[in-house]
């Protein structure tokens, strides 16, 4: 491998391909050169230098026969890329210097890059996380995901209610992939299923071809490279109707081509039910079909027959949104290699794993028998084969799982039964997986499921989102804990020293400043940086309980209301995410949220002391710069329905304290950072099963709270809606007589913790040293121990490094 990092001659020569970039590329002079322009040339200078080890990377894995890994996701929440690489490559500093030198600032530069937003949340960001995980520690792997056109929507407030508009990540380009024309496949839909000497063929009623997009994902010190393949469908000629045309009927011609455009046109943004949509179907299906090609064509390339595919081959199903994989991939043996079904569903097996991130029923995915037999009625003959299976091995059994419920195929299961390994996310999700899940299948294959805490990756996580931090980490424990995270223990022997606690604050003020002044610029919202800063950001969904924090606010607001004087410590409470655009309670609570803002934040008693900031669009450019800004971490939904969470894993790492209920992963950070240094409360999963049991749970919990009786009072009234009194009857009515995610019942409790925030930050030394060691203690959450987890327990794969 060439030598591409060499400090002596970088900034030179990396100030010449910028220059050769603008002029060849982005096609300007640097007189006349715009920002887009600069990027243009700083993002192709950084993508020649991936080439090296991408290349590299591919031949070794080649010349080995190694193993891959190919990693199949409906999402990858990626965010930017520039600085990304900047840092992998270890170019950030010369990259710094040589835009210098021609007057141009690197972070402008890098703040021009559209976000790409190809994911909901936690599922799609732990795919990216993933990703460069794999890469950093030498896994040979493929990410295989959709190339949309339009990513998440962007959100914003009019009224102070939501508002989507379409968002348009590829209007100016992407620099990153490379276009790959000649890897096409075409995926079919539809049609028939005919028998043909003895063997069933699959005749689909059309096809779309899918057109592969490639980009390198470069580790940590460049010494591995692998690649994302992102698929774009590509109407193939003949869907345009030429006949239609000629006779004049211009948009009926049209009409066939724009439905297979349609595959890859959108991602879809709800991250729970999507019942029954057929064009939300054809797209997994158009990945997984795309994917299993792609992996099937690259193993015969150089072995015989597909006989030992499970020696060189693992695919991970990340979700079931690519669950069609284990059906698609026994077809593909049976129909088109000839392989006798079962040893074609051993097989299949035997390369499949399938991660659950998620036990909320409406986010199950199901398909009616009917809608599968319109798209993939070959696939469903192999479904009915399966579940007949199934039913046999659980002979003796009165009321059998099965795969097909009713008229309902359940995806869930399918993957369960087409995998080899099944993982959840977090030690308690997983626990849930197994008992409430898939007991059935869990007696059958006991050693199926195996848990894999989720982690995040430390280089943009902390290295790229929190510079000021990250330079004291080096400064203190020395270079190398980017690649080893759990050295951050070293920083333990220094969280009783005042000059590194003193050290320490520095960096969360500067992130404060930071984050303040971007706020402003892009927002124009004040975040005063005096103040204990609050935050609650994730997908708004009533599980999280975004609700029972504003209603806590609203009880604050009224404290300080009526005692100004009670030595209050100053706090802004952040929120920042998403409601889907059909789930009107989300909405509604934005709505609240942003009302209460109304109010609080004008009112000249309580101003200095409580502010409500609620930015809108929050994506992965505003993550890193909130996370490091933040000092309370709010990870507060009802035990039991979390999988993990990783968000709660990015504030512990940049020093935010938790104050948190026992669910997903925060059970596992609490044992990591101490019971000491994280704030509980809160029932647990099996209280949550006991309380929701009892009838008139939340009205016994109202009456017996009466901070909480004078904020639902209050709500109830439109003391937050004067123009629209009965705004929040539906939520106020539904906490008093329903209250499913228990927000009445944890309330108090929630209170208690909160008091004992206010208590510790007043005790400044305390409190930074409660931060130094959650930050010392969060190793473990790197995704690169969750990356080697996976290697070793569910795709028997060694790292090439
Ligand atoms: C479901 C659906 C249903 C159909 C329409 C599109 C769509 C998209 C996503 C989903 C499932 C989302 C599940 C999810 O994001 N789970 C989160 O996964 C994180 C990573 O494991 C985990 O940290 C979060 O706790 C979990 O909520």
């Amino acid at each position: 491998m060439t030598e591409h990092t060499s400090p002596e001659t970088s900034v030179a020569s990396f100030r010449s391909s910028l220059l050769k970039h603008l002029q060849f590329t982005a096609g300007k002079d640097p007189k006349h050169s715009t920002v887009f322009d600069w990027r243009i040339a700083l993002s192709h200078t950084l993508r020649d230098h991936a080439v090296d080890p991408w290349f590299a990377s591919t031949r070794r894995t080649w010349d080995e026969d190694r193993k891959r890994v190919y990693y199949l996701s409906m999402e990858f929440l990626i965010g930017r890329l520039t600085e990304d690489l900047a840092i992998n490559l270890g170019l950030r500093d010369i990259a710094a210097e040589a835009l210098e030198s021609l007057g141009v600032d690197f972070e402008t530069v890098a703040s021009e890059e559209p976000d790409a937003a190809l994911g909901n949340g936690g599922l799609g960001r732990l795919a990216a996380c993933y990703l460069e995980s794999m890469a950093t520690v030498g896994c040979p792997a493929y990410g295989y995901g959709l190339r949309y056109e339009h990513g998440l929507f962007e959100q914003s407030f009019k009224d102070g209610r939501q508002q989507e508009n379409p968002e348009n990540w590829l209007a100016h380009g992407n620099p990153w992939d490379y276009a790959r024309p000649e890897t096409v496949y075409g995926v079919g839909f539809g049609g028939d299923v005919y028998e043909e000497n003895g063997v069933l063929r699959w005749q689909p009623g059309t096809h779309v071809q899918a057109q592969a997009f490639d980009s390198p994902v470069v580790g940590y010190g460049g010494k591995w490279a692998n690649t994302l393949r992102l698929w774009a469908a590509t109407p193939n000629a003949d869907l345009f109707d030429l006949g239609r045309f000629n006779s004049g009927d211009f948009a009926a011609a049209a009409e066939p081509e724009a439905l297979a455009r349609s595959l890859s046109r959108v991602l879809y943004p709800n991250d729970t039910t999507d019942g029954g949509k057929q064009l939300r179907l054809s797209q997994e299906y158009f990945l997984t079909s795309a994917s299993v090609q792609d992996i099937v064509r690259r193993h015969l390339v150089n072995h015989d027959s597909l006989e030992n595919l499970d020696a060189h081959v693992a695919i991970q199903m990340n979700d079931t949104h690519p669950a069609i994989a284990g059906p698609e991939l026994i077809r593909i043996l049976v129909d088109e290699h000839g392989f006798d079904f079962d040893r074609a569903t051993d097989l299949s097996t035997l390369v499949l794993g399938y991660t659950n991130h998620t036990l909320l029923p409406e986010a199950l995915e199901r398909w009616t028998v009917g809608l599968m037999r319109n798209v993939l009625p070959r696939h469903l003959q192999i479904i009915e084969r399966l579940d007949q299976k199934f039913v046999e091995l659980q002979a003796g059994s009165h009321h059998p799982a099965r795969l097909i419920s009713g008229d309902q195929v359940n995806m869930g299961d399918l993957a369960f039964t087409t995998s080899h390994r099944v993982n959840g996310v977090s030690a308690l999700h997983t626990e849930l997986v197994r008992t409430e899940l898939f007991p059935a299948h869990d007696a059958l294959h006991p050693d199926r499921i195996v848990n894999i805490t989720n982690g995040i990756t430390p280089r943009r996580w902390l290295k790229l989102a929190n510079p000021a931090l990250a330079d004291l980490i080096t400064k203190t424990i020395g270079e190398g804990w980017e690649t080893d995270l759990d050295r951050l223990r070293e920083l333990e022997a220094h969280a009783d020293d005042p000059a590194f606690l003193n050290a320490f604050a520095q960096t969360k003020l500067a992130a404060k400043e930071r984050f303040s002044q971007w706020l402003k610029e892009e927002h124009d919202l004040d975040l005063p940086t005096n103040a204990l800063v609050d935050s609650q950001v994730k997908r708004m969904h009533e599980y999280k309980r975004q609700l029972l924090n504003i209603l806590w606010t609203i009880a604050h607001y009224q404290r300080i209301k009526r005692d100004p004087n009670a030595g209050w410590v100053p706090r802004v409470k952040i929120f920042a995410g998403k409601a889907a655009p059909s789930y009107h309670t989300a909405k509604d609570i934005i709505k609240l949220i942003n009302d209460v803002a109304e109010v609080v934040n004008n009112d000249p008693e309580t101003q200095h002391l409580l502010r409500i900031v609620f930015p809108p669009n929050y994506n992965v450019t505003m993550a890193e710069k909130l996370i490091p800004a933040s000092d309370l971490s709010e990870q507060i939904s009802t035990a039991g329905m979390e999988a993990s969470g990783t968000g709660n894993m990015k504030f512990a790492l940049n020093g935010a304290l938790t104050i948190g209920t026992l669910d997903g992963a925060n059970v596992e950070i609490r044992e990591h950072v101490g019971a000491d240094n994280f704030f509980l409360f809160g029932l647990t999963t099996e209280e949550v099963a006991q309380r929701r049991s009892q009838r008139g749970h939340s009205r016994a919990a109202i009456e017996k709270s009466q901070a909480l009786q004078d904020i639902l009072q209050a709500v109830a009234e439109g003391t937050f809606s004067p123009d629209e009194p009965y705004r929040f009857g539906q939520l106020v009515d539904n906490m008093w007589n329903s209250d499913w995610f228990l927000v009445a019942s944890d309330f108090d409790d929630y209170d208690r913790a909160q008091q004992e925030v206010e208590e510790a930050y007043r005790d400044t030394a305390r409190w930074n040293r409660m931060a130094v060691l959650n930050i010392a203690r969060m190793g473990y959450f790197s995704s690169d121990r969750s990356v080697r987890e996976y290697m070793t327990e569910v795709w028997g794969v060694e790292s090439a490094l």
